[in-house]
């Protein structure tokens, strides 16, 4: 691993927000790949930290201290993120369900459909169904996250909520975060999954499309 990505590595891993800041910098200024600072050194060490958490070495403010480094850092990405091209192409709500504060992955996935050209409206965390559902009145498409195997089926609720509303057939709804799968979106008639924030700003371009 490039010396520069470890730094940063190690910057997350250890809550380091003013290291963090300056070692992406470093990186940016050297020519690193925005991708691999981004992958193997961002989140590769959040991977770390949760392992870490999983065998009790870490716990909850390590990981608070670690999101910030991380969230620090992605900010001085966002402008490599985005593509040249940024006509407003549609509008995507997007929230972490209700119960869940995680928002990192969140906010990677917004931050990549706004370089594809999309207005957010940025629901935030611990979003309630009802939030959502009035959402759909002024979005093409509602984007799910969630981190935690019991809040993910508050997604379903959003789906319930949409349905019972009447506003299910005015938005599609893509979902993600580490527990979901492309089963459980069909489960809960999501129109699509997405594991990763980039594939997760082509798949709403997909469904758009069809849309038209
Ligand atoms: Co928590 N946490 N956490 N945590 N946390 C996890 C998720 C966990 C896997 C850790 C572990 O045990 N290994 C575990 C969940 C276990 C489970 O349910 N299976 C866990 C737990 C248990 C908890 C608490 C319950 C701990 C406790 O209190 N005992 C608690 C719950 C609080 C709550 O939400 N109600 C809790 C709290 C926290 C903090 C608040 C301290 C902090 C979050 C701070 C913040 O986000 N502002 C935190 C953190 C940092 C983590 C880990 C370490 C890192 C998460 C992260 O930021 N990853 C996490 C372990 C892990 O993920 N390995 C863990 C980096 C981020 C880029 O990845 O969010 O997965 P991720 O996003 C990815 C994809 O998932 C995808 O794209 C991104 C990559 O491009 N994606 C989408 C995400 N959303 C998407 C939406 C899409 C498409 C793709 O479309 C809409």
């Amino acid at each position: 691993m490039i010396e520069v990505i470890n730094e940063i590595y190690r910057g997350i891993l250890d809550g380091q927000k003013a290291v963090v800041q300056e070692k992406v910098k470093v990186a940016l200024l050297s020519g690193v790949p925005v991708k691999s600072i981004l992958d193997e050194g961002m989140i590769a060490a959040m991977s770390e930290v949760g392992r870490l958490f999983e065998q009790g070495k870490y716990y909850i403010p390590e990981m608070l201290v670690s999101a910030r480094a991380m969230k620090a850092g992605l900010a001085l990405l966002k402008p490599y993120l985005n593509e040249t091209n940024t006509q407003v192409v549609g509008k995507v709500a997007i929230g972490t369900v209700k119960g869940d504060l995680h928002d990192v992955g969140k906010n990677l996935v917004a931050i990549m459909l706004e370089g594809a050209g999309f207005e957010i409206l940025d629901l935030g965390t611990d979003v309630a169904m009802d939030s959502f559902v009035q959402a759909a009145d002024h979005v093409q498409v509602i984007a799910l996250s969630a981190l935690l195997t019991t809040t993910m089926w508050n997604m379903k609720e959003v789906m319930d909520g949409l349905q019972q509303s009447g506003k299910r057939s005015m938005v599609k709804v893509i979902i993600g975060g580490a527990p979901v799968t492309k089963e459980f979106a069909k489960l809960i008639g999501a129109d699509g999954f997405a594991p990763d924030a980039s594939r997760a700003a082509s798949l709403v371009k997909s469904l758009l499309m069809e849309k038209e």
